[in-house]
Order: structure tokens, then sequence, then C-alpha cells
């Protein structure tokens, strides 16, 4: 993305694709198009915000940013340093998500931090680093979609979320390449599909395990990849075959000729499974990505040219984000917090004693339900929690009751609105830095425009806090790319090694792929031709099985719910709320549901109805459409308040990954004024 400045006002700002570059090639989506309206917007926060009697009132950057370090003192000699906490974003830089880690673990000193990521690539990451032994959401780069023969969006609406990728799938089939989709709603994406599987929420893992059952009976196995190449495969097998084809057309509603059809193409020329969040978000989540994974595996396709399994990456730095240390259990370069090799390894970089450097803290929902007991303090940087995290009435209630809420953003935001101190930031058109994309290319996001000059970027605002808590040494940064080679520095030898990354390196080249160990190494765009990441280089397959949602439908509440996105706005609607245009062309959130359900309930298309789950009900106008399962409905979570989505959705979490159930729960649903 270009953006560029009247020279003659300095005011104006307009933004284009870059034509040249090679993932998106010319190619933006309308929030892109529109992302500009935010940097001028009235609504830019300016100033510090202190919240007196209720009421925001500006006040001086040396005062907030004092008062906010004599509060976390105040808290941690009350209650321990693991009182405070920080929570970040996948919207961050790499230059911001290590900074934000090494915050916490150093000049906080609290195991307590996690981020939105958690929310979003936490249960790919987890299947990923299972079967491979790293997590490099795609593994190789998203041209390679062109060329496959078969590309099956497992729970991905890319054609709305991801429209700049979509030319890839125009070419593939331009090629006649087959694309499958895999949705209980028939998506824009679905529509262009050659099959669509419209499976009951939650069967994924099911599905997965009857296709291998199909694949394993028609015998399009690939045995001497097994055999040369994983580990493990007798156990799942085994699974598989009792998942018998009958039962998983009666859980799944996908039927047997459609399983086979799905198989049979997936078998025959190079094929990739690339997961969305449909079957990530859920309390399975992790599983069923090992699922998707182990068939691949069986297919002898992972590591093949233009094959193989790949997740497609939500945030700008959905990658880079989950790699540099803002998660609980982690540390930068993708080390891990609990493994007493990295730990000594970043203790010594760091400059402090093992000893010192925290444990494993509290996973994102986790913390926010620990807000108001144990965690007294939350720093926020990039992340509208209030209205991102499920159960949201809950949530709300719990980050009202912290001694100390800090939100760093550019905008008031409904989480915002619950701080006791809002520090304006600068946006990305104003700041410098890296971020790694969903292909794990790093490339540069540069400065294009000053900020205003009362802002503060987060590096700033994380260094001159550190000074006041006694660690100005450690903090020494005035520039993203001081941060960007100390932690290029921290990653050396670890999974995810951007050692041999410079910003120079980027710019002479269109990014550069992680690994990427020495300074004269190219980088590595495709992963796993020959080995895998484990020490045997062998890649493992996971026995796992089909188990229920933690809540299913019952008489009490028939129907399954489902969350996710429009293409004109983005996740918690903090940005896009704002820009006029997407707000016109989608004003409201709508629940999606099939005319027959709409027919029980008495309801026609554009007539209000209540959603209700045992968590809480919303309101929302009826989108009356065949293109959903009659046993389910849809609805986004981009807005708060009494129409957020997240009331309804079910804070359980996935043993493994820790991620939320936001993509099933159970409700029941009625016309406005039926009683
Ligand atoms: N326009 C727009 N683009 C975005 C974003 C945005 O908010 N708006 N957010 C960005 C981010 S952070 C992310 S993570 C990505 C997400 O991108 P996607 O994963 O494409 O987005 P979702 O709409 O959350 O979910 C995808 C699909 O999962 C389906 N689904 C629901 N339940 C199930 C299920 O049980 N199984 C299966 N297989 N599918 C199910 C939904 O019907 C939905 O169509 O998009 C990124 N791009
Ligand atoms: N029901 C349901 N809930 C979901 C999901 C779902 O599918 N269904 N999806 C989940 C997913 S995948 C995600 S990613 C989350 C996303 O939800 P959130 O974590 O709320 O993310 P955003 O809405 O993108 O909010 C980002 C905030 O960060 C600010 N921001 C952006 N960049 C920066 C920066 O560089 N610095 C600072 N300080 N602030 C910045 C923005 O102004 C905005 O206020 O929602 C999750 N919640
Ligand atoms: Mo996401």
């Amino acid at each position: 993305m270009v953006a560029t400045t009247d020279s003659s006002t300095g005011t104006s700002i307009s933004i284009r694709a870059d034509d040249e570059f090679p993932v998106n090639r010319g190619q933006m989506c309308i929030k892109g198009f529109n992302a500009h309206e935010l940097i001028a917007s009235p609504e830019r926060l300016l100033n510090p915000l202190k919240r007196v009697d209720g009421q925001f009132v500006e006040i001086a950057w040396a005062q907030a940013l004092d008062e906010i370090a004599d509060k976390i003192k105040t808290i941690q000699t009350a209650h321990g340093r693991d009182a405070m906490s920080a929570f970040g974003s996948g919207a961050l830089t790499n230059e911001k998500a290590y900074l934000l880690g090494k915050f916490a673990r150093v000049a906080l000193g609290t195991a307590n931090i996690d981020y939105n990521g958690r929310y979003c690539m936490s249960s790919a990451a987890a299947g990923q680093n299972r079967a491979f032994g790293v997590d490099r959401g795609m593994p190789f780069p998203v041209e390679d979609i062109a060329s496959t023969g078969c590309a099956m969006l497992w729970g991905s609406n890319l054609t709305d979320t991801l429209p700049p990728i979509m030319q890839y799938f125009d070419t593939l089939r331009a090629r006649s390449g087959r694309v499958i989709v895999v949705d209980p709603r028939r998506t824009e994406t679905a529509r262009q599909a050659d099959l669509h599987l419209q499976l009951t929420p939650g069967t994924d893992l099911l599905l997965a395990n009857g296709l291998l059952h199909v694949a394993i009976d028609e015998q399009l196995i690939d045995l001497s990849y097994i055999e040369s190449r994983t580990n493990d495969f007798a156990a799942i097998a085994a699974i598989a075959l009792r998942s018998h084809p009958a039962y998983v057309e009666r859980l799944t509603g996908v039927s047997l000729d459609q399983m086979r059809q799905a198989v049979r193409w997936l078998a025959e020329t190079p094929s990739m499974i690339l997961s969305g969040r449909g079957p990530e978000q859920q309390s399975k989540g992790a599983d069923s990505v090992s699922a998707l994974i182990n068939l691949m595996l069986a297919l002898g396709k992972v590591g093949k040219p233009f094959s193989g399994y790949g997740t497609l990456t939500g945030q700008g730095n959905g990658q880079g984000g989950r790699e540099h240390g803002q998660k609980a259990d982690q540390l930068v370069g993708y080390r891990l917090i609990e493994n007493p090799v990295h730990r000594q390894q970043i203790a010594e970089f760091w400059g402090i004693d093992e000893a010192d450097l925290p444990r494993k803290g509290k996973s994102a929902v986790e913390l926010v339900d620990a807000c108001g007991d144990d965690v007294r303090g939350m720093l926020v940087m990039g992340s509208n929690i209030a209205v991102a995290t499920p159960g949201a009435n809950n949530v709300k209630e719990r980050l009202a009751s912290l001694d100390l809420l800090v939100v760093c953003d550019s905008f008031m935001n409904d989480t915002a609105e619950l701080a006791h101190y809002v520090l304006p930031t600068q946006q990305w058109a104003e700041e410098d830095g890296t971020v790694t994309n969903l292909e794990g290319r790093v490339i540069r996001r540069r400065r294009v425009i000053d900020p205003p000059a009362s802002t503060r970027g987060d590096v700033e605002i994380l260094c001159q806090l550190a000074v006041r808590l006694g660690m100005a040494e450690k903090f020494a940064f005035t520039t993203a790319e001081s941060v960007f080679d100390e932690f290029r520095r921290a990653t050396a030898g670890a999974p995810a090694d951007y050692n041999g990354i410079s910003y120079d390196k980027i710019d002479q080249h269109d990014g550069i792929f992680w690994p990427c160990p020495a300074a004269d190494h190219p980088g590595t765009p495709r992963l796993f031709a020959t080995e895998f990441a484990h020490p045997d280089a062998r890649a493992r397959f996971l026995a796992i099985d089909h188990r229920p949602a933690a809540e299913e439908p019952d008489d009490e509440y028939p129907i399954f719910f489902t969350t996710g996105r429009y293409r004109e706005h983005y996740n918690s609607g903090a940005q896009t709320r704002k820009v006029d245009i997407l707000v016109r062309s989608k004003p409201e959130p709508k629940a999606q549901l099939h005319p027959l359900l709409a027919d029980q309930i008495g309801i026609t298309d554009g007539e209000r109805v209540v959603v209700e789950s045992r968590r809480g009900r919303i309101v929302l106008v009826a989108h009356v459409t065949p293109e959903i399962r009659p046993d389910t409905i849809f609805a986004p979570f981009h807005w708060g308040g009494r129409q957020s989505a997240n009331i309804l959705t079910n804070p359980a979490l996935d043993p493994t990954s820790r991620m939320p159930e936001f993509k099933i729960c159970a409700v029941r649903v009625r016309q406005v004024d039926a009683t």
C-alpha cells in the first residue's frame, strides 16, 4: 500500500495499492481504500485523557505517565507483580509486539500478558506447531494458490475478508483448477466455488476424519510419503476408519458423494487446504486444525509444490504478532517461556536473572476473567477487548472493576470508555515499523505523513513508562529501527529467526521470508520441501476424534449461533464504524436466518428479532435468506453495546490453544413482540 500526501497542504492523503508488490499486485479492499478517513478524522484523540468523576479530562503527557507509573507501583506493591497486566494485538508492528513483551516481562515483571491473536490465530498456531514443529501461517507464498490444482477453503470467507487474494483464485479458475468451500453459510466465496460443503457448525474435525476415511478406503493416501516423512499414522488411521461415512454424513450434513468428490479432487492434483476462523474459533479448534493437517499429510501433499496446509492470517500483523512474545506462554522468536533453554537465552539477552523472568501467564479470556480479582491493572494496546471478547456483558464489568485501566489508541472505543487513562497514539501511516504477512514475509510499514504533534507512538509510550519504572537503560530506543535491530538479534537461533533481516535488505527485495538466520541468507519462501522442524525432521499425525461443542443446541436453545464478518467492517468496528461510506453501506448488524426458521417464528425479512443465549440477549434486524442452514443463525461481531454478538457467545476455551468458542453456541430466537 502506498499513501501519498498533498505536498501543498500536507493534510489530505490518498491511498493506493502498489501495482508492483507481489502479494496484492495493485488490489485493495474497500476498507483499505477508505482508511485515510481515519487519519484526518475529527474524532481522533489528540491529548491524554484521565477519567475524573466519570468524565474524561485532558491532561499533559508528563502528568499522565507519572500518574500511571505511580499507580502501577502501588498496585504491584499491594498485590504483587502479576497484578499488573498487558493486552496486545496482531495490529501491532513486530517492533511494538517485541517491545510490549519485553515491557511486560522486564519493566512490569509480570507473567500476565496476552493479546487478541489468542482470539484469532492460536488454534492454527497450535495445530501447526504440533504437526510441523513450526508455525508459519502459510508455509508457501500466496502466489502458489494460482498454480495449485485444488484449493479447499475451510471456514474462510475470503471474498469478503481477504479480497486482494481473490486474484490468485481467479487465475486458478482460469487454469481450470478447483475450489472447494466448507462453510455452514453459502457465502460469496462459496457461491464462486466448484463444490460447497455446507456442514453443521462445529463438525469440521469429524468431516476431516470422514474425508480421511474415504481417502484410505479409495486408496488415495500416499503410503511412501507417510512412511518416509511422517510419524504416528496408525493411531489416526484407526480413528478415521471408525469414522464411518454414514455416521459422518449424519452429523455433518455433508453427503458421501460430496465427500468422495472433495477427496478425489484433493488427491489427484497438487492441492491445498487453507483454513479461516470457521474451524479454528472453536473449543476444539486446535484439534480441528490437526485434522485438516492429518488429511493433507496422508495425501502426501505437505511440502510438495503448490500444495499443503496453510491458515489465512487475519490482522495486519497476525503472523509477526504471534511470534515475538506478547503471548502468555511465549518469548521473542517463537521461543517458549517454560522452556529452560529459551528462558536462559532471553534472560541473558535482556541482562536479567533467569529467576526474575516471569513464567507463563493467563490467556486472553482468562486474563479478562481475572480482572478485579488477582489482576488489578491492565495496559491495552491495539484491541477493543470489550467488544471482541466472548460473554461481552461480563467482560465490561470485569474491565470496569480494575484499579487501573490504561488504553493506548488513536480513538475512543468501547474499551477506552472504561479506562482510567487513554493515551492518544499514532496511526500506521505516521509510524515506521515492520509487519510479517500471512506468508511469513517480513515487510516494511513506512511513515508517510507526520503525526499530530501532541500524539505519541506506542514505542515511545512504552519507553517513557519503563523509564518511570526504573528501567531506562533497557528501554533506550529512539526509533523503530533501533527496536528492530535489538529484536532481530534476540531471534537469532530461535524458531522464527529474523537475525539476517534488516530494513535495507527488506527494501532491496519485496520483503524477506523468515527464517533468515544470517545477513547473507536470502530468506525462506517455502518450507517443508525436505524436512519438518521437529528434531527428527518428520511431521507428526495427531490422533484426534470428534467431540461436541461446549454448548450444543437443545430443547431450550435449539438453534446454532455463529459469528463472523462483513466486508465493510473490521473486527470490533472501532475503526470502520467511524468511516461514513462504510457505515452507510452497512449501518447495522443483521441476524442472518433461513426462510424455514423465519416461518417458524413468524417473521419476515427486515423485522426485528430477539436472539437469546444462556449469557444474554440482543435485538437485531432479520436478514432472511436461503443461504444459511435452517438450524443456524449468523451475525457479525462488529458492533458493541446491545448489538454485540459477543453478548451471546460462549467463553468456553480450547484446552490446548485457549481459543474461545466464537463460532458455536446455542440460542433461541423470537419476534420482538412475542412473549
Ligand atoms: N472485511 C473484513 N475483513 C477482515 C476482517 C474483518 O473484520 N472484516 N478481519 C480480519 C481478521 S482479524 C480475520 S481473523 C480474518 C477472518 O477471516 P475469515 O475466517 O474469512 O472470517 P469469518 O467471517 O470470521 O469466518 C469465516 C467463515 O466461517 C464460517 N463458519 C462459521 N462457523 C463455522 C464452522 O463451524 N465451521 C466452518 N467450517 N465454518 C464456519 C462463517 O460462516 C464464515 O463465513 O479476516 C480479516 N479480514
Ligand atoms: N464473536 C466473535 N468475536 C470475535 C471474532 C469472531 O469471529 N467472532 N474474531 C476475533 C478475532 S479473529 C480478532 S482478530 C479480534 C479483533 O478484535 P479487536 O481485538 O477488538 O481488534 P480491532 O477491532 O481491530 O481493534 C483494534 C483497536 O486497536 C487500535 N489500533 C490499531 N492499530 C494500533 C496500533 O498500532 N497501536 C495502538 N495502540 N492501537 C492500535 C484500533 O484503533 C482499535 O481501537 O476479535 C475477535 N472476536
Ligand atoms: Mo483475527
